[in-house]
């Protein structure tokens, strides 16, 4: 069948928009069509060239809601009509990982998807005769997509697919890194680097599970006032107590360091400022941001020596067909909220402009609806 779709065809040009040929789900996959997806600073940063499996031409996107439209042979899960939240960390709940119950990083398919390929292999995206590679298993910037059934959230269906697509990445990955990773109590002090679409979902988080002090850093201080709303307390802004003040700022206003840190910008000077300006013998600091191909972290052995954490946290640490379909639910009951996070919506042929408003501080997530 044919579908339309924003194609990268090179690293560091802009998308252009396609009508690309897709192959039938095969065993165990899952005909898809996205209703909407947000653009994530993920999609820009392999955009760019820097990260190491970006592979051209691909159709990237992987915060996406949809609703399914064919399965193939032997899939159980799911049936057509059904709505969905595609999953770049899918849950197959057989692999040694899922077993454990010990973390969210699904080993199934994770080689073939770094790869750009599906399980078997192969792509099922052509485009001018060409092969086309998947990206993260979603390639939700295409209007169709094939995922296997492991990688597919079932949810409710009264769920808006504009504002629930931002729970495939953003929303899950902020609130879960508190919820699921740090398991932050209340009562304790918090700081968040980057109030971006991550970073305002952290906050969220922590409001949510009753933290004190929310502490924002951000070099941009127009995300100031939208950071309020969403429960921080107080802000950083680098540029004014001094770039290599940050630490020491956080220390004072926190009477001795922070409880927990998030780090969500992928930049590695600032995860060694979130590691440090933890508190001494217990302070935890945990990495969402991604950095660079090849970038590397720095602290001296004696910070944690001396107690403090340092973490990482992928996808939120959420487990996607248990945890994503609760997620939903919250923002239902009004547990969590996403639509003022939402600050631009558009057409799949305007996709670009969502990667220019990022790049230029101007909005918090674009939301493609096709
Ligand atoms: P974003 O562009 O919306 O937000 C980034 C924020 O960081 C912006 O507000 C920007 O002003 C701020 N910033 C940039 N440089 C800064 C600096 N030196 N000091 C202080 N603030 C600075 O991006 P996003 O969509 O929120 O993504 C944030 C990061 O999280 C990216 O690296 C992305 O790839 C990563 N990410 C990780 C996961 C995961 O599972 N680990 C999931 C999604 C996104
Ligand atoms: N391909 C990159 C790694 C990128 C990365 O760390 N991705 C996060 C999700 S970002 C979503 O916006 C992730 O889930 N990582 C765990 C995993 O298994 O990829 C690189 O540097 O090679
Ligand atoms: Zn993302």
């Amino acid at each position: 069948m044919k579908s339309r779709a924003a194609v990268a065809w090179e690293a560091g040009k802009p998308l252009t928009i396609e009508t690309i040929e897709i192959g039938g789900p095969k065993a165990g996959e899952v005909l898809v069509e996205i209703m909407a997806t947000g653009v994530c600073h993920t999609d820009a940063y392999t955009l760019s060239g820097l990260d190491s499996e970006g592979k051209f031409p691909a159709i990237l996107g992987h915060e996406g809601a949809g609703v399914v439209r064919e399965v193939g042979a032997g899939v159980t899960a799911l049936k057509a009509g059904d709505h969905v939240i595609p999953l770049y960390t899918p849950e197959c709940r057989a692999c040694k990982t899922c077993l454990s119950q010990r973390s969210n990083l699904c080993t199934s398919i994770r080689a073939t998807q770094g790869q750009g390929l599906m399980p078997d292999r192969t792509t099922r995206f052509s485009c001018e005769g060409g092969e086309v590679f998947h990206y993260m298993g979603c390639s939700t910037f295409s209007n169709f997509t094939v995922l296997p059934e492991i990688a597919l959230a079932k949810v409710r269906e009264d769920a808006p697919f504009d504002k629930i697509c931002y729970i495939g990445c953003g929303v899950t990955t902020g609130i879960g890194a508190v919820v699921y990773t740090a398991k932050v109590w209340p009562g304790a002090n918090v700081v968040v680097f980057g109030l971006g679409g991550i970073g305002l979902n952290v906050i969220q988080g922590a409001r949510m599970v009753g933290a004190d002090k929310i502490i924002g850093v951000d070099l941009n201080p127009s995300k100031v006032e939208m950071a309020k709303t969403f429960g921080m307390t107080h802000f950083v802004n680098p540029d004014e107590v001094g770039r290599d003040k940050v630490v020491q700022a956080i220390v004072d206003l926190t009477g001795g360091g922070a409880d927990f840190s998030f780090e969500c910008i992928g930049n590695v000077h600032t995860m060694r400022q979130a590691l440090e300006c933890c508190h001494r013998g217990w302070g935890e600091s945990i990495i969402i941001g991604v950095a660079p191909s090849g970038a590397e972290i720095a602290t001296r052995p004696f910070q944690l020596v001396t107690g403090r954490v340092w973490r990482g946290s992928a996808f939120g640490g959420a487990r996607g067909r248990t945890d994503v379909p609760k997620i939903v639910d919250w923002y239902m009951d009004g547990k969590i909220e996403i639509d003022p996070l939402i600050t631009h919506t558009m057409p799949l042929e305007e996709i670009n402009t969502a990667f220019d408003l990022m790049h230029e501080g101007k909005s918090i997530r674009s939301v493609v609806i096709y």
